[in-house]
């Protein structure tokens, strides 16, 4: 959490001219310095590049389905992560994810459908069209990333499985490699991690299978091979390194649900109203922001409301939160 909070009102009109100045002063020998992540040409140049070792991946870009925020750099995308089964430190899945497997990988998808079935991940690449969209994320730990996927919706699998009439939930089960994974030794939360959505979530176009990002394969970090992108919902239910996929009749307990029932609820839709027991969620911290910047407010679906408010209409957001 940045341990500066600047309010929105100009430093000028609230602050002694004396305060003010110095802090003025202050920034421009930390940008001298370089000291301000993200600030000046050289971190702009920075943005796309890296990622060296990573096959290619492009994907037409999806404009109706992008935002126009500009995309984080590839070096705050891929190094400052949530992937506890590497440990809980930001930087642990930069550090650690490289040991995780990911060839061969298959995924498989049953539970409720007519055609059960068992992809390997080349046949996942080919399935469908590859698509570049540029989507939000929000962590429910109150800071936001914005980062160019590559994938394609989740329902083109979906549609290959024909999930029957009592499918109402799906269930993503991912990848559990306990050698390679120090996070997962220490407990936590329960393994393998898991996540899910109700039907029409999950078949709701803007959900992305991702298999990429800035047009390189996914590393590891950011869940290698294949990962969700749910961009109304906090980003812990955007499962990593999905290797099982399930429809099932009755709503099913996520990881994160089993760990902290009070903190955590199944539909996790971004929401500035409802706050997390233990801080609020009315505003969040833009990763890549100058140290300074004040914090954006966090808007109801994430800003996606337009699109996904309908798939909860007459429910009480408050109590299934
Ligand atoms: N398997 C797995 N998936 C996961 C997580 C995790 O710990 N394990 N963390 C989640 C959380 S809390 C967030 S915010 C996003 C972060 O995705 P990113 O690191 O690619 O930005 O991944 C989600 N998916
Ligand atoms: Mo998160």
């Amino acid at each position: 959490m940045s341990r500066f909070r600047v309010p929105l009102i100009p430093a000028s009109e609230i602050t002694p001219p004396e305060v003010w100045q110095s802090r003025r002063r202050w920034l421009g020998q930390a940008a001298a310095l370089g000291v301000l992540a993200g600030a000046g040409p050289a971190a702009l140049a920075a943005r796309a590049t890296g990622g060296d070792d990573l096959p290619e991946l492009p994907g037409q870009p999806n404009g109706a389905f992008s935002v126009v925020d500009k995309p984080n750099a590839w070096r705050e995308i891929t190094g400052y992560n949530n992937f506890y089964e590497f440990g809980t430190d930001k930087e642990d899945p930069l550090r650690y994810a490289g040991r995780m497997v990911t060839e061969p990988w298959t995924v498989e998808v049953g539970g409720e459908v007519l055609k059960p079935r068992t992809f390997d991940i080349d046949q996942l690449r080919r399935l469908a069209p590859m698509e570049e969209r540029v989507y939000r994320l929000r962590c429910v730990e109150a800071w936001s990333m914005v980062i160019p996927w590559v994938g394609y919706p989740l329902a083109e699998v979906l549609k290959q499985v024909q999930p029957t009439g009592n499918a109402k939930y799906i269930t993503f089960e991912t990848a559990l490699q306990p050698d390679a994974m120090p996070g997962v030794k220490r407990g936590i939360i329960d393994w393998p991690y898991v996540e899910a959505l109700r039907m029409d979530e999950a078949m709701h176009p803007l959900t992305l299978l991702v298999f990429g990002l800035y047009g390189k394969a996914l590393p590891n970090q950011n869940g290698a091979p294949l990962r969700l992108a749910v961009p109304w919902k906090y980003g812990f239910k955007s499962a990593k390194s999905i290797v099982r996929i399930r429809c099932v009749e009755q709503q099913p307990r996520s990881s994160w649900m089993v760990a902290a029932p009070t903190e955590y609820g199944f539909y996790a839709n971004v929401n500035p109203d409802v706050r997390h027991p233990r801080w609020s969620q009315a505003t969040e911290r833009r990763i890549g922001d100058h140290i300074l910047a004040p914090r954006v407010k966090t808007r109801m679906f994430n800003g996606y409301g337009e699109q996904v408010a309908s798939l909860y209409t007459g429910m009480d957001l408050a109590r299934d939160f």
